[in-house]
């Protein structure tokens, strides 16, 4: 909004000219989202409270969660409250792209908000059914498939990282790979969140490698000069990418360890969505796979766990799944899983930035 009020008046005031670029859009939309996450959080925390959103634990799991029992759940709303508006004050809001990542961000967060709700109403930590999620989140990520396949600027090339003239064109076949990488990324970034900081640490910095790939690739001179794919108009989602990044920090304020809030399947969903969605509109895909390793790891240690247990007939690989409760049950203190995980993230999006370099 800010954008379109105050961009025009650059001839009133020639340093409203300062409005059309995006890293000025982006830093404040960084500082924007974050100040108001700042603001509503202890009155958001008190009202889930207030409205008993208490989250149950899970009787198998360890010990040391049973501490936890009633710390309020559903955080994620003030994440996507925070990022919304931050979005709407600072981007162009004519752009195709944020009003996907918008759209994303509301249908996975709905899912989310649904199966937390039936968590407390149900007062037991299962909430929706596999299927149920599963069956919503692919219709949501065909939507925005289907949004993205039908969009003039957008090609359905796959980018191969380190391969730069390796683009093959997926035509229809994008669908399903879309569908997959958002569908997938959001169970991934849900099944992570199971210690205070271990979802948003990794997703914030996801977020900000992102939000400098989207600025690349919608400039066409520095996309020519890295040999990455150009997207037209697919710059303003550095905004949109700031602002989780703003929302990311101010909701980690609270979700640090000891947590006083747990942001709930409506902040995972919604966040592994964004994630999915984001680095197939930037066309840097395959590359999800290093920037956001951590979930990767997440995931396949849970597909493993539950593959050789039933082949075993009931031995494990891990002390349990997912791994972060693997090195909890070694002895290693919560807090130093969680910044050890940080660690990872940050090294991962570091080799992905070498990745455009390295082609
Ligand atoms: C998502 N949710 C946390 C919180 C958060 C197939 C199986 C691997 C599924 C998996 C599962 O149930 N995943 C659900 C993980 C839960 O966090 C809530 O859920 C939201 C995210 N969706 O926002 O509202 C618990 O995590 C802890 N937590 C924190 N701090 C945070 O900031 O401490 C969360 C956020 C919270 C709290 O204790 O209650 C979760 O872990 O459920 N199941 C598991 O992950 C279970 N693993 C398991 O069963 N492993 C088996 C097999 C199936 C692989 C094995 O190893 O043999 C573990 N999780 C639980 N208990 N709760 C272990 C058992």
């Amino acid at each position: 909004m800010l954008y379109h009020l105050l961009y025009p008046l650059k001839t009133v005031f020639g340093g409203f000219n300062v409005f059309r670029y995006l890293t000025f859009r982006s830093i404040f939309a960084v500082l924007t989202a974050l100040f108001i996450c700042l603001i509503i959080g202890p009155w958001v925390i008190r009202k889930l409270k207030e409205l008993s959103f208490g989250q149950y634990i899970r009787e198998d799991g360890p010990q040391s969660h049973h501490q936890k029992a009633g710390t309020p759940t559903m955080g994620g709303l003030m994440i996507l409250f925070s990022m919304v508006v931050t979005t709407l004050l600072w981007a162009d809001l004519t752009n195709f792209y944020i009003w996907l990542l918008i759209g994303v961000s509301l249908g996975f967060g709905a899912i989310g908000f649904w199966d937390d709700y039936l968590k407390v109403i149900k007062k037991h930590n299962r909430g929706l059914s596999g299927k149920a999620k599963l069956f919503w989140q692919s219709v949501v990520a065909t939507l925005v498939a289907l949004a993205l396949y039908l969009y003039p600027d957008f090609e359905t090339t796959l980018t191969v990282p380190f391969f730069k003239d390796l683009n093959p064109n997926l035509g229809l076949a994008f669908l399903p790979v879309a569908v997959f990488i958002i569908v997938g990324t959001a169970n991934a970034v849900n099944l992570t969140d199971g210690l205070d900081g271990l979802a948003i640490g990794p997703v914030t910095i996801a977020a900000a490698f992102y939000l400098i790939f989207a600025y690349l690739a919608g400039n066409a001179r520095i996309a020519a000069y890295l040999q990455i794919p150009f997207v037209r108009g697919v710059g303003e989602l550095s905004i949109f990418l700031a602002a989780l990044v703003g929302a990311g920090i101010g909701f980690l304020w609270f979700n640090a360890y000891p947590a006083q809030v747990f942001m709930g399947d409506v902040g995972a969903l919604a966040l592994g969505g964004i994630l999915g969605t984001a680095a197939i509109a930037v066309k840097q895909e395959i590359l999800l796979m290093v920037v956001g390793g951590l979930f990767v790891v997440e995931a396949l240690s849970v597909i493993m766990q539950v593959c050789f247990f039933k082949v075993t007939n009931g031995r494990r690989i891990f002390r349990m799944a997912p791994i972060h409760h693997h090195f909890e049950l070694k002895g290693w203190p919560e807090p130093k899983v969680i910044v050890r995980f940080w660690i990872i993230s940050l090294v991962l999006g570091l080799l992905s930035l070498s990745a455009l370099k390295l082609r």
